[in-house]
């Protein structure tokens, strides 16, 4: 097995740290989001990334500023590992007018084109064929230029949008990463009551697209393998598709009292917590010190605290604000039937 030192020979101590940082900041941050949901700050439905944290983490950081993601509903960990800011996102769950949708999405709704960030979506497999869409405007206008990362869970495959956009993806040879988050469970049904075939990435070697199954609860090994998708994708040579395995330590969302599995399941994946699998490594391998990572967790914890400041001071959008934003085609602009 490769030591962090060789698996990571391309990145710096500060890179290293900065991916223990961000993975960190998400759990906190969604740690800090239950907490808030509790308490009636936060309506509507809320989905926690607790324990994927190194999927968005790993897979984002080898993106570049003009790159483009998307992603689903689960997908605070995406945007805050993209670099919005924890205030922006908090206060978007709150509702309030300073998030990066006004107020007006919420948890499912994060988005931010200058990011690259196309949401956000609440329809389950509905970001794929968006996915597609960049990718072609990538394709025709800048040559490749733009890669897309689409992230989407195992549920999503057994939607139709999936095999259009895995076959147009290939038939076009566009530059999309299809990122699939297996964590085992579409709300609480396990993937091994619902797949005939149990291996998902297989599904999309049958589109031609080069697939493979990656740990997601190992920052590096997410790292390495997006790092090679990105790079096929930006040499035009097309899609990639990562079945990449990970857990979610809570509940479908937070009104899911996860009866349907035991609480030892969860208990052996803790065992392999992707931030305490670098920690680890860190620390074993010399790469870094308990003060260096206790200052992170430090400057973590204060970034949180900020970000419900802000989103509490914060004032809902205005009763005027109903309608902006709303899309709405004029009477004369409607096609005629
Ligand atoms: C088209 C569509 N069908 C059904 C739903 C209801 N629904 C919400 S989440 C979900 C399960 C999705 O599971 P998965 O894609 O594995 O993502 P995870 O929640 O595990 O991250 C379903 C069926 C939906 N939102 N959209
Ligand atoms: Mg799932």
């Amino acid at each position: 097995m490769a030591t962090v030192r060789e698996r990571a020979q391309t990145l710096t101590k500060k890179q290293l740290l900065e991916l223990y940082r961000q993975m960190v900041l998400i759990r906190r941050f969604e740690e800090k989001s239950a907490e808030m949901y509790g308490r009636a700050k936060i309506g509507g439905f809320l989905h926690l990334y607790i324990g994927e944290e190194a999927v968005a983490v790993g897979a984002i950081s080898v993106l570049e500023p003009q790159d483009c993601i998307v992603s689903h509903y689960r997908e605070h960990g995406h945007a805050l590992a993209r670099g919005m800011h924890p205030n922006v996102v908090m206060a978007e769950l709150f509702g309030k007018v300073t998030g990066c949708s006004r107020g007006k999405g919420g948890s499912m709704h994060l988005f931010d084109a200058s990011l690259g960030f196309y949401g956000g979506t609440a329809i389950v497999g509905g970001g794929m064929p968006i996915s597609v869409g960049l990718g072609l405007a990538s394709k025709m206008r800048e040559g490749n230029r733009r890669v897309t990362l689409s992230f989407f869970g195992d549920a999503a495959v057994n939607q139709g949008e999936f095999h259009e956009s895995l076959n147009l993806a290939t038939l076009w040879k566009l530059p999309v990463v299809f990122a699939c988050e297996n964590n085992g469970y579409g709300m609480g049904t396990a993937v091994e009551r619902t797949f005939a075939v149990q291996e998902i990435y297989r599904l999309a070697e049958r589109y031609g697209i080069p697939s493979e199954q990656v740990d997601g609860m190992d920052v590096l090994a997410v790292r390495d393998r997006a790092q090679a998708a990105v790079a096929r994708a930006r040499a035009g040579e097309g899609p990639s598709f990562l079945e990449i395995m990970t857990y979610r330590y809570m509940g479908h969302s937070m009104a899911d009292p996860v009866s349907y599995r035991h609480r030892s399941e969860v208990e052996e994946w803790r065992k392999r917590d992707c931030i305490d699998g670098l920690k680890r490594k860190l620390l074993t391998e010399g790469l870094a010190t308990e003060a260096d990572l206790a200052a992170l967790d430090a400057e973590v914890d204060r970034a949180v605290e900020e970000a419900v400041r802000f989103a509490d001071e914060s004032p809902f959008p205005p009763p005027e604000e109903l309608y902006a934003d709303v899309y709405s085609p004029r009477r004369e602009d409607a096609p005629s039937v």
